[in-house]
């Protein structure tokens, strides 16, 4: 029920005019009511998750006002003058008891199994580290050469035709589909948030500490998110924007960005040595 609704999202912004932005674009949409397209396998799980529960809550809100129906009608004053003086009824309070008690067993089951699936991946084939400040993110590849830069959003009055308001980014980070990405996330002044709904990831960034996720891009494509924890006066200006693209483009993006930042990426040590 709920894909079909991200489907009309989807479809919203295929029939968009051509030069108005990549057609793969995760962002929030005019009219949206749910999810953005999953774009992960953790997505996938946590949305399959949410339409599970949200069947087990029909079922029970239809079920608590069946319930409520019928004892308006079966016994109210006029159709049930003389209330009978039963207080208990032993194979009803173990019943709504147990149910109750199943059905919390039920949900647990997929989502712990969920919980552990969103934590860590087992085989990591390269990191990324997002760093946060105030208010803006900065991106770190240790395994590409120490290669590190800078993301600030564009505002309003420089965006390009296609850029969406409050989520473009000047630096976007680049990452290979199909590839099992550890995300390691802290921050430099106060706690902030590294959210990117299309891949189900949240993660704190917490100053003197270091979060782990992960994530597994399966459709190439740009992703917006956006910093999801109050952190002051920018905390609505320092949106994420990711470039999924082929393993190929990625190695090709890695040489590009290693001399478009060349600056960054001897280590900072050494920086600060050179400029004193
Ligand atoms: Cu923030």
């Amino acid at each position: 029920m709920f894909k079909r609704f991200a489907w009309i999202g989807a479809g919203a912004a295929a029939l968009a005019p051509a030069g108005s932005g990549p057609a793969l674009a995760a962002q929030p949409l005019p009219w949206q009511i749910s999810f953005q397209p999953a774009a992960s396998p953790v997505m996938e799980q946590i949305q399959w998750f949410h339409d599970f529960l949200f069947w087990i809550i029909v079922a029970i809100a239809l079920f608590v006002l069946a319930l409520m129906c019928y004892c308006a009608v079966k016994f109210n004053e006029k159709s049930n003058p003389t209330p009978s003086p039963t207080t208990h009824n032993t194979t009803l309070e173990v019943l709504w008891t147990a149910i109750p008690i199943l059905i919390l067993v039920a949900i647990s089951v997929p989502s712990f199994r969920l919980l552990y699936f969103m934590d860590r991946t087992d085989k990591p084939e390269m990191t990324l580290k997002a760093v946060s400040h105030q208010w803006y993110w900065s991106y770190h590849y240790p395994d590409h050469g120490n290669l590190n830069f800078t993301s600030n959003m564009i505002q309003a009055e420089d965006l390009k035709p296609g850029q969406p308001r409050l989520l473009a980014v000047d630096n976007e980070v680049v990452l290979p589909v199909e590839t099992n990405i550890r995300v390691l996330t802290t921050s430099e002044d106060v706690i902030h948030n590294w959210a990117v709904p299309a891949f189900g990831l949240k993660v704190e960034t917490v100053p003197g500490r270091t979060n782990e996720s992960w994530v597994r891009i399966t459709k190439e494509g740009t992703y917006y998110g956006q910093c999801s924890e109050l952190c002051g006066l920018n905390h609505g200006f320092m949106p994420i924007q990711v470039r999924a693209v082929s393993k190929q483009a990625f190695a090709q993006w890695t040489e590009e960005a290693k001399k478009k930042f060349a600056a960054n990426l001897e280590p900072e040590s050494v920086r600060v040595a050179q400029a004193r």
